[in-house]
C-alpha cells in the first residue's frame, strides 16, 4: 500500500507521519528521540475506502470531522482527553489549518483499537455469520445485518503496524498485551463513552451503530486519556434513526455513499476510479447534516 505524503506544511512544525486521511506534526525543536512537547494532528479532505485513498478529496471534510471531534470531546466531560490549548511555548498553528487541526498532548498510546458495537454491521456481521460470536463474545442466534445487539459489546482490535490490517482480538488477548488493570479500564471506559454518546445521538434522531476509540497514558498524570479523533464519521457508523425504523439499513452518515458507488463501479483491482462530482457533493452534504443534527448548529 502506498503511504500518502502530507500535502500541507506548517511553519514551526515538522511532519512526522501521514495516515490515509490525516497528517501528524511535531514542533520543529523536537530532538530526534525526545518526547514532543505536543503533536499537531491535521485532518485532510482525503477520503479512503476499500483501503485506497480516493480522488478527488471531499472539500471541507477535514474541518467538519475536526469540528465534530472537538464537540464530542466537550460533551464527554469527566473523560480526560488529549486536547491542549495553544501556548506561547509551542509554534502557532497556521491560520489556514486552525479549523481542521488539533494540538494534543503526546501520550503513550495503547496498541489497541477500542471498538464498541451497539449494532451488528461490517466486520462484526461477517464474524457473526461465521461464528455466531464477535471477538469471542457469543451472541444470540438469528441476528441479521444491522440488527441492534441485546447490549453494546466491546470488540477490541490489535493495531497492526503500518499498512497491515487491524486484527480483531479477544478481551483476554488485550490483557496479555496491556495487563489486566489497563485492559479492564479501556473496556469499561469505552463502553461508558459509547453509552453516553449513543444516548446523546439518539435524542437527535441519530443511531451510533459502532465506534472506535484510541487511548493513551498521559506520561505526566498517569491517567488513561482519550486520544485521536473521537466519534467522527471516519471512526464511527452513524445511521438515520427514522430511516432505520422504517427498515432502511443503508442510510449512513459516513462514507457509505462513496463505498456504494465504488462497489458498483470498480472491480477492486488496480487504481480506483475518480469519484464523480455528485458523489463528492452528496457525501459532504451528509457529513454536514450529521454535524447539524448532533450539534444543533449550522456548520461551516
Ligand atoms: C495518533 C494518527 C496520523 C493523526 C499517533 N495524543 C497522541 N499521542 C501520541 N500519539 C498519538 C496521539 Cl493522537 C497518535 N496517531 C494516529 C496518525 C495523523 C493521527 F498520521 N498516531
Amino acid at each position: 500500500m502506498s503511504a500518502p505524503t502530507a500535502s500541507v506544511t506548517a511553519p514551526g512544525w515538522r511532519h512526522v507521519y501521514s495516515g490515509k486521511v490525516r497528517d501528524l506534526f511535531v514542533p520543529e525543536e523536537t530532538a530526534p528521540d525526545a518526547r514532543p512537547a505536543a503533536l499537531l494532528v491535521v485532518a485532510s479532505d482525503r477520503v479512503s475506502a476499500f483501503d485506497h485513498v480516493l480522488e478527488p478529496g471531499i472539500h471541507g471534510k477535514g474541518e467538519l470531522l475536526t469540528t465534530l471531534s472537538r464537540w464530542w470531546f466537550h460533551q464527554l466531560s469527566g473523560v480526560p482527553n488529549h486536547l491542549i490549548t495553544e501556548t506561547d511555548a509551542l509554534p502557532p498553528v497556521p491560520e489556514e489549518l486552525a479549523g481542521r487541526s488539533m494540538v494534543v498532548r503526546s501520550l503513550d498510546m495503547f496498541p489497541i483499537e477500542c471498538v464498541v458495537r451497539g449494532y451488528l454491521s461490517g466486520s462484526g456481521w461477517k464474524e457473526y455469520q461465521a461464528t455466531q460470536s464477535v471477538c469471542g463474545i457469543a451472541l444470540p442466534a438469528g441476528l441479521h445485518d444491522g440488527d441492534r445487539l441485546p447490549e453494546p459489546i466491546y470488540t477490541p482490535a490489535y493495531k497492526a503496524p503500518l499498512g497491515e490490517h487491524d486484527e480483531n482480538i479477544s478481551f483476554e488477548r488485550t490483557v496479555e498485551l496491556v495487563g489486566q488493570g489497563d485492559a479492564a479500564a479501556l473496556r469499561d471506559l469505552s463502553l461508558d463513552i459509547y453509552r453516553r454518546a449513543a444516548t446523546i445521538a439518539e435524542a437527535r434522531g441519530v443511531i451510533l451503530a459502532d465506534t472506535k476509540f484510541e487511548f493513551g497514558r498521559d506520561p505526566e498524570t498517569g491517567a488513561i486519556t482519550l486520544a485521536d479523533e473521537v466519534l467522527t464519521s471516519d471512526s464511527s457508523r452513524y445511521w438515520d434513526a427514522s430511516a432505520y425504523d422504517s427498515g432502511e439499513r443503508t442510510a449512513s452518515f459516513d462514507k457509505q455513499i462513496v463505498r456504494n458507488w465504488l462497489a458498483a463501479n470498480w472491480d477492486q483491482t488496480g487504481t480506483p476510479p475518480t469519484l464523480p462530482h455528485e458523489i463528492v457533493e452528496q457525501t459532504v452534504l451528509r457529513y454536514r447534516e450529521l454535524l447539524e443534527r448532533l450539534t444543533g448548529t449550522h456548520p461551516l
